[in-house]
């Protein structure tokens, strides 16, 4: 009989722990399932990254109010200071201008000021047959060359500029400081070249990106002469420009905006809708920065 009752208790025992063991792995899958559910539901998410220095790309954002691309989430670049609102406008295609809205933050644009300033000289122009640097009354402003990567703020900026443009950080050229004050103007040009010394290192220029680094009470616009088809209700501030900055599309300096233009049209041809130039400053100051951008990697040195 205990014989009995010991064969018995066996398979009792072994029931009872394995229908424990099922109730488990039940509750889990249950769990697992409404886990899943919510996921795809979009009603919770696993963080991607502990990081919080990862933030919303500004073109993705850009990209995301005006498409359905999906969401997807980009190192940022740190800079200096707190940036406004970022969103890209369309200025022109013929040319192709575009303005990026807040693109550097008033640190950035007092930093590259203070950086700038002690070395500040007469800006030159290049003799197109020669291709040598020289003075010129077509450009009354004085500027300076910042080195390629100089400090991590430069290199912040220039990553983002990068990732604005989609063109390499490595093609480049250093940013160019400028300083106009009351009647200083730059005429208009193109900024591709036409001798064969300035495309040895990097090729062509293909683009610009001209930031602004200060307001400009009156004047100081930049202007495209040529662009097509310009349509003066859509132009921003077109009652706040100047006489100069009628003369085509005039685009009014607002601190920490960037305008980005294109020298060379898609089929690599050079765009010669891209004539541009510097309003005179009629009341204020206007500080500005240019970094040219080459078709092939621009050895800095
Ligand atoms: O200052 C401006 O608005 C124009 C500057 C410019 O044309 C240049 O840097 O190439």
């Amino acid at each position: 009989m205990a014989r009995g009752l010991m064969r018995n208790s066996r398979p009792y025992q072994w029931r009872r722990s394995s229908s424990r063991w099922t109730l488990v792995l039940t509750v889990l899958l249950t769990l697992s399932v409404v886990l899943l559910l919510l996921l795809a539901l979009g009603i919770f998410s696993l963080p991607v990254s502990s990081d919080s220095s990862e933030v919303e790309h500004p073109v993705e954002r850009h990209l995301e109010s005006t498409s359905h691309a999906p969401k997807r989430k980009v190192a940022h670049s740190d800079g200096l200071g707190t940036r406004g609102d970022q969103w890209t406008e369309v200025l022109s295609w013929e040319p192709r201008a575009f303005m990026y809205h807040n693109f550097l933050s008033r640190e950035e644009c007092e930093y590259l000021i203070e950086l700038a300033k002690p070395h500040m000289e007469k800006s030159t122009v290049v003799d197109s047959e020669t291709g040598q640097s020289k003075d010129s009354r077509v450009r009354t402003s004085s500027g300076t060359f910042l080195k390629r990567g100089q400090d991590k703020i430069i290199r912040a900026i220039e990553k983002r500029i990068a990732d604005f443009t989609f063109i390499p950080v490595e093609h480049g050229e250093g940013l160019q400081i400028l300083h106009y004050e009351f009647g200083q103007k730059y005429e208009p040009h193109w900024d591709y070249f036409l001798d064969e010394v300035n495309t040895q290192n990097g090729g062509q220029r293909i683009a610009t990106l001209l930031m602004y680094l200060s307001d400009v009470e009156e004047g100081g616009e930049t202007i495209f002469p040529s662009a097509s088809s310009v349509n003066i209700s859509a132009i921003p501030d077109y009652n706040e420009l100047s006489e100069c900055g009628r003369k085509g599309l005039g685009v009014k300096p607002r601190m920490g905006d960037a305008l980005l233009f294109w020298s060379m049209k898609p089929d690599a041809t050079l765009d010669e809708l891209s004539l541009h130039g510097g309003c005179p400053v009629i009341k204020g100051n206007k500080w500005s920065s240019t970094k040219w951008m080459r078709v092939h990697e621009f050895k800095a040195y």
